[in-house]
């Protein structure tokens, strides 16, 4: 093999040094590059979706609340337009293809998710809201509670107790991200209607955030956790401030920043106009 050709003379550059000072052509270091960033490009879009569970991107509404509330009887009711039986939740259902009725056919459809409500398996509700509030991609919470069991306070504070961990995760993005107390199984003779489910909530939420303030500062008295950085907490039972810092004596969910709209229907009834048009001002927002 023989060499390139040399030359002693200053400032004169061979043939190849004018192509290339480290072994690859001009081309062939600018297609590396390229590559090079076209595979980061799919490599992060391949984890971030993966890891952040957007792979089902796009616009949704999310249905949450305590067990027994009738969530998979509307999310079965809004997706298939009929009634089922329905079992107690162990995972979330989702669907793609959910088509709000009185929007044009040339709207996207939607991504509706429906999460279980039993206590041990809350965190799938509170991840996928948080991904999609940061991917800004949720039009709404639908807070299913059943009405007809609010008069008993076991009942009516568990449903405040879900409903301000939630509460929680809403208030963190500006706006806040807008609820429907969706108060199901209206038809009951029991139920408590919806402007009297709104106080009772809000008196609920209140005793909630005093009770939970106060073991804050005691843990904090006893020297075991200092209560200042109380915004990277645990959200769930977590001490977390809802609502105005040094705000006393009442809680409104109207000082939120989270528009909390408490509405009477029954998916058993078919009574559902209500709670769908909440969503379709959301929808086209
Ligand atoms: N009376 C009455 N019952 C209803 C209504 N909606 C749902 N139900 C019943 O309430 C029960 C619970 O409904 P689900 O939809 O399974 O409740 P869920 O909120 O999904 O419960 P989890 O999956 O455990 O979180 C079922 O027996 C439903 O038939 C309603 O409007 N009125
Ligand atoms: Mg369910």
């Amino acid at each position: 093999m023989s060499a390139p050709p040399e030359t002693d003379e200053p400032g004169h550059l061979t043939s190849q040094e004018t192509v290339s000072t480290s072994g690859y052509g001009v081309p062939g270091y600018i297609l590396s590059v390229g590559l090079l960033i076209i595979t980061a490009y799919f490599a992060y879009e391949l984890i971030y979706r993966r890891t952040k569970g957007v792979a089902a991107g796009g616009p949704r509404f999310i249905i949450a609340g305590p067990s027994g509330s009738g969530k998979t009887a509307l999310f079965t009711l809004l997706r298939y337009g009929k009634k089922s039986t329905t079992l107690p939740s162990v995972e979330q259902n989702l669907t793609t293809k959910f088509r709000l009725p009185n929007l044009p056919d040339t709207t996207k459809p939607f991504v509706l998710v429906d999460t279980p409500g039993h206590q041990k398996l809350r965190h799938g509700l509170f991840s996928a809201l948080q991904t999609a509030q940061a991917a800004r991609t949720v039009h709404g919470v639908l807070y299913v509670v059943d009405a007809s069991a609010m008069s008993r306070p076991e009942r009516l504070r568990e449903a405040a107790e879900y409903m301000y961990d939630i509460l929680r995760i809403t208030e963190r993005v500006r706006g806040g991200t807008d609820m429907l107390v969706a108060a199901n199984k209206s038809e009951l003779f029991t139920a408590v209607p919806a402007k009297r489910l709104r106080t009772l909530l809000e008196t609920e939420l209140y005793k909630i955030r005093e009770s939970r303030a106060k073991s804050v500062s005691k843990v904090a008295a006893d020297g075991e956790k200092d209560d200042s950085d109380d915004d990277n907490e645990d959200i769930v039972g977590g001490s977390g401030w809802l609502g105005k810092r040094g705000e006393k004596g009442s809680f409104k969910l109207e000082d939120l920043e989270t528009e909390v709209t408490v509405l009477d229907g029954s998916v058993d009834s078919g009574k559902i106009d209500a709670w769908i048009g909440w969503m379709e001002e959301r929808a086209v927002n």
